[in-house]
């Protein structure tokens, strides 16, 4: 009885043996497997070519969106977009202004202040004294004139499919404009299908 005691943890020992190498085995196995499993979505989404991150396709870079303004320069400026891009609608803009303080309309006339103006397929008003005019409604296909009389510095525009140029112009709170504007830029909306 005492002898076969004795036996029984000894065979137990080396039976386990054999039994913890091939556990330690699938359990590398299974490590090496989920490696290559992680792996696979990743390489997947480099190369997949759909993926839609942006509405704007701009070759806008860092350094030119950053690029320091002269001391004392007004003008306003498109910050993300510029001539030439394509867009599908709706497509963020941002605009800023130097030499110059943007407050809302209501706050009344504070010197050295405005707000931002878009015009869309607009020519830059032939009276410079005149105040921007508002859209009345269903006057146009689309907005030609847009107000950011609440010191805005960035909007979404929805424009149909084809060509548009747009100009910041920056005015005062009775919406007399500065003389003080962007470039006009055309930018192509492309079709929603496309
Ligand atoms: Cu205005």
């Amino acid at each position: 009885m005492t002898a076969q005691r004795q036996i029984f943890p000894d065979t137990l020992v080396k039976k386990s043996a054999p039994a913890l190498l091939a556990l330690s085995m699938l359990i590398g196995a299974a490590l090496v497997c989920g490696h290559v499993l992680a792996a696979t979505p990743a390489a997947a989404k480099a190369t997949d070519t759909h993926v839609d991150t942006d509405s704007i396709i701009s070759t806008i870079n860092a350094t030119e969106r950053t690029r320091p303004f002269p001391v004392g320069e007004k003008l306003a400026y498109f910050v993300n977009i510029k001539d030439g891009d394509q867009v599908r609608s709706p497509f963020r803009v941002a605009f800023a202004v130097t030499g110059m303080g943007v407050s809302p309309v209501a706050a009344g006339d504070i010197h050295g202040t405005g707000h931002h103006h878009i015009l869309i397929d607009m020519p830059m008003p032939a009276d410079i004294k005149a105040p921007i005019p508002f859209d009345k409604p269903n006057e146009y296909q689309h907005q030609h004139y847009k107000h950011f009389g609440n010191g805005e510095t960035e909007t979404l525009l929805d424009l149909p499919a084809g060509k548009h140029t747009l100009r910041l112009l920056f005015a005062d709170h009775n919406h007399v404009p500065y003389y003080i504007s962007s470039k006009e830029i055309t930018v192509t909306v492309l079709d929603k299908t496309h």
